[in-house]
């Protein structure tokens, strides 16, 4: 088969030389390797189940041949079973992110690892959120406090999470516990969940996909919530601020490093030993050191620092093909193997930096919160001496950058409406929702996928649903997508219909920009706990369900289990959530109508049970249409036009 013209694999000009200058030296990138893999028809679908060896078995399409695996389980089974296998990694991923944050916490207020914390107001808020007694207790005690509630979350034999009862929305916990669903402690249900996948565990498909929820609300509340809570208190709550996109924040007179992964303890401390060796940067004939972000760690980075931001992660690889990258430092999830080979064609030195996170070929530094100092000194001076290993042959680093504007944390979206209504913050939100000049909200969230045409469904999706005066706000990948095309500008507002564009400029002219961007970048994939806490405060003030509230959430180009955990989690709280890319849940109609079906058409659906479905549908404009006519549908029953 023919390898595609670039131009139909990125929608990205810097990404597309980059994919040719990779041709031209012989190099394959993820795009060319997804369009020679032949997908399994079966995988695809869901139907292959190989938890077990009396298999692999697989279930016939058409009612053509076997009909149950070995032990007979029959194809709703084996679908149900394998989605909740996908949403229990993508739960262990986000829970893993929030324990090694808490652990740092306890680690640092000891005195045994280099970090300080740097919001006491957010330490104050959650503490206070958790129920502690904050009263004369200093900073390190109340901040030891915090960390052992979080370590609660993976030990707690009774009760529920800790988080859960600071953060979910009140009649959401209501529903789930009349369902059954409450999670006791982390590390507990994803043993469940293991457990119950296993063969000869449950085959009910109704119920494992109710497993699939209860796991959601561990991704949510002890992945996101309680990783997003943890670093504003280690690291600082997010404000404002503007920064550069695209691969020509790669500078060719600097020192070189992208830090690329998802926990910000490495990322930080590597930003803060590349300002402290600039002068070692110099010695060796570079003007300095400039740090780049890749995927989530560039979102950690862009929003608490304003870090550049070289790439999302289909295009992880480019980075390296500028031949002008010295260093690649990577920590966990989404990191393509295939790094390390693009790698060894240039002078990039790939750093791993987790015991359980290594790629062979590459450099390990291993990296602890107690060595943190000296695990980013020695990447960092690695960096520096691979500047003078490069071929000058291979540089050719594309030109464009864009500026965009995140750091949308909610205290800074409530910051921004005090301007407009100091007394009532959210009043000017929930009045322009009310009027109907903003029709309601939609979260772009989640992933670029290298079988997808790179942010071309995220951004046009973004575009329709701002042209019929939706609010966007944005996470992830998808938010790089945005801020690669303006979106995340105010000059993006060109795009946007007029009520919204006039909403959005009154409330950036009261904080004396020209005017807000038509989305709001609120972070990393963490940080969709950010959004969760805007739909909570948003439902608490007008009293209702966040359920009952004209939004959805949106991952057009999906590619990780992680995307489906936390679109798990929106779904348990009643938010409609879209995916562009197939689930690989079709093969059985059972699971595809308990999740895809309104309530009124089906005898058991999420749509039901929780008020969320979720919505599979890979054209971005008829995903839109979709997603707008639920949002007018929610409208209607709030009694709004
Ligand atoms: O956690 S958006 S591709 S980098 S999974 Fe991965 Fe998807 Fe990017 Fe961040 Ni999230
Ligand atoms: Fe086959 Fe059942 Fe084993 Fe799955 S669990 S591989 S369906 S025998």
């Amino acid at each position: 088969m023919g390898l595609k013209d670039v131009k139909d694999l990125s929608m990205d000009t810097g990404v597309q030389q980059m994919l040719a200058k990779a041709r031209e030296e012989g190099i394959d990138t993820a795009f060319d390797r997804a369009a020679k893999m032949n997908q399994c028809g079966f995988g695809s679908t869901g139907v292959c189940c190989k938890h077990c060896l009396e298999g692999p078995c697989r279930i016939a399409p058409n009612g053509k041949g076997a009909q149950t695996g070995v032990c007979g389980a029959n194809v709703d089974t084996i679908v149900a079973r394998n989605f909740l296998t996908t949403v229990t990694e993508g739960t262990a991923s986000h829970a893993e992110h929030a324990r090694e944050v808490a652990h740092a916490i306890l680690e640092a207020v000891e005195g045994k690892a280099p970090y300080a914390i740097q919001d006491e107001a957010k330490l104050k808020a959650v503490a206070q959120g958790l129920g502690l007694n904050t009263e004369g207790k200093n900073v390190n005690q109340l901040a030891k406090e915090v960390a052992i509630k979080a370590l609660e979350d993976f030990q707690k034999q009774h009760g529920t999470l800790n988080w859960l009862k600071f953060r979910a929305n009140s009649k959401s916990v209501e529903n789930w516990k009349k369902l059954g669903l409450l999670p006791v402690n982390a590390h507990l249900e994803i043993t469940k969940a293991m457990a119950r996948q296993v063969m000869g565990g449950d085959a009910d498909p109704t119920n494992l996909l109710l497993g699939t929820v209860t796991m959601g609300l561990v991704d949510g509340y002890a992945g996101l919530h309680m990783s997003t809570d943890l670093q504003d208190i280690l690291f600082g709550t997010p404000k404002a601020v503007k920064a550069q996109y695209r691969l020509g924040v790669i500078k060719k007179e600097m020192v070189n490093i992208s830090v690329h992964g998802h926990i910000p303890l490495l990322a930080e401390k590597v930003v803060e030993w590349a300002g402290k060796l600039k002068d070692e940067a110099k010695a060796v004939g570079a003007q300095g050191i400039n740090v780049v972000g890749v995927c989530c760690s560039g979102n950690e980075l862009l929003m608490r620092k304003g870090v550049p931001v070289a790439t999302n992660y289909a295009s992880q690889e480019m980075p390296i093909i500028t031949g002008a990258l010295e260093a690649m430092v990577v920590d966990i999830q989404c990191i393509m193997p295939g790094l390390q080979t693009v790698a060894s064609c240039y002078h990039t030195e790939i750093i791993t930096t987790l015991p359980y996170v290594k790629m062979s070929g590459a450099t390990h530094v291993e990296f602890s919160t107690e060595r943190a100092d000296e695990a980013a000194q020695e990447i960092v001076r690695k960096a520096i001496a691979n500047f003078k290993k490069r071929d000058p042959r291979k540089i050719s680093i594309p030109n464009e950058v864009t500026e965009a504007y995140a750091g949308f944390s909610v205290e800074q979206i409530v910051e921004a409406l005090k301007a407009v209504n100091a007394e009532d913050p959210l009043k000017p939100l929930v009045d322009a929702i009310a009027s109907g000049q903003i029709l309601g909200a939609v979260a772009l969230v989640g992933c670029t996928n290298p079988r997808v045409k790179q942010d071309s469904s995220n951004v046009a999706l973004a575009m329709e649903l701002i042209k019929n005066n939706v609010l966007v706000v944005a996470t992830g990948c998808s938010a790089h997508s945005l801020g690669k095309f303006g979106l995340l500008s105010p000059d993006g507002l060109q795009y946007a219909g007029e009520s919204l564009r006039n909403i959005l400029t009154a409330i950036g002219q009261a904080n004396g920009l020209p005017a807000l961007p038509p989305a709001l970048h609120m972070g990393s994939c963490v940080d969709n706990s950010r959004i969760a806490d805007l739909l909570n405060a948003l439902a608490n003030y007008l009293g209702v369900g966040i359920k009952d509230l004209p939004v959805a959430g949106s991952c057009p180009e999906t590619h990780h289990p992680k995307a489906l955990a936390i679109g798990t989690y929106f779904i348990a709280n009643g938010v409609d959530v879209h995916v562009g890319v197939n689930p690989q849940v079709t093969g059985s109609e059972l699971v595809v109508n308990v999740l895809t079906a309104e309530k009124e058409n089906f005898p058991v659906t999420t749509d039901g049970l929780f008020g969320g479905k979720l919505i599979y549908e890979e054209d971005p404009v008829k995903a839109a249409e979709i997603i707008l006519n639920r949002i007018k549908a929610k409208r209607k029953a709030l009694g709004l036009s």
